[in-house]
């Protein structure tokens, strides 16, 4: 799954797609690179306190990005959002997918519009809310609360009538997580098997890279490129990156050593 920021603050690259037309280069080159799956997304999450916006404004940036991608052929398409009323002009304009970080939880109407839509849904593990989720977060077993609570945002799927076959569930690298629950998480990455939905995991430049190589977004390629590795071997189906060309490499030498057709 390549990234498709259309943010002017987002922590690996903001502002670098504002305009509709920059935004469709980068997705079809996401494409051909290899990609399965873009996600676009309108609003940043970044530590500290990201700009929070209104779905009329983070509508305003995803459509017409996801209506030109669908006009030029694009593969498939996710919206990044937490917000029903963007997931529902993004799936009118074209989108095939809805990644919702919150896991259903901080719209109400998110998980009865993807039941009414019958699309598959990214639901991810954050805790608390996006302006208080990276103050000190505590655990007692990283990996055993975020799979209890990943529990409970395929619930509330049920409970709206989402089919659990179109449910994909993430860990949530770096939400409500310092770097040393990451690295657990990561570590641990094989028990959200027994959720039985496939998995997929979002490595990409972050801060925990970051942390354990003392190095800025921009110079943390490898670094992810170890990650994604990870994400692969520890049995993840998806991974979501930005250097979609690179970690496609990646992802089919580990597909090959675990024996994956590549
Ligand atoms: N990470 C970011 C944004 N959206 N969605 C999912 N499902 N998983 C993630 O790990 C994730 C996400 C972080 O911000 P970025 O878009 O700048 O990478």
């Amino acid at each position: 799954m390549g990234v498709l920021n259309v943010t002017p603050d987002s922590f690996a690259d903001g502002g670098a797609f504002l305009r509709v037309d920059d935004a469709v280069r980068h997705g079809l080159g996401m494409f051909e690179a290899g990609a399965d799956i873009v996600d676009v997304g309108g609003e940043s999450t970044r530590p500290g306190g990201a700009a929070r916006v209104g779905a009329e404004e983070e509508a305003r940036r995803v459509v017409p990005v996801i209506e030109a991608l669908r006009d030029r052929g694009a593969g498939l398409l996710s919206v990044d959002t937490t917000k029903a009323e963007v997931a529902r002009a993004a799936l009118d304009a074209g989108a095939d997918l809805v990644n919702d970080v919150s896991g259903f939880r901080f719209d109400a109407g998110m998980a009865p519009l993807v039941a009414e839509r019958r699309v598959p849904a990214v639901v991810m593990h954050l805790r608390g809310d996006f302006d208080g989720m990276h103050r000190q977060p505590a655990y007692g077993d990283v990996m055993g609360e975020v799979k209890a609570e990943l529990e409970e945002a395929l619930r509330r799927g049920d409970a709206a009538g989402v089919d659990r076959s179109r449910m994909i569930v993430d860990p949530g690298l770096g939400f409500a997580k310092d770097a040393g629950h990451t690295l657990e998480a990561l570590r641990r990455l094989p028990e959200l098997g027994s959720l039985g939905r496939p998995v997929l995991v979002g490595p990409s430049r972050k801060s925990f890279i970051g942390k354990v190589l003392d190095l800025p977004a921009g110079e943390r390629l490898m670094g992810t490129a170890a990650a994604a590795a990870a994400c692969v071997f520890g049995g993840a189906h998806l991974v979501r990156v930005h250097d979609v060309r690179e970690m496609v490499q990646v992802a089919r030498v580990c597909d090959a050593i675990v024996g994956q057709a590549c």
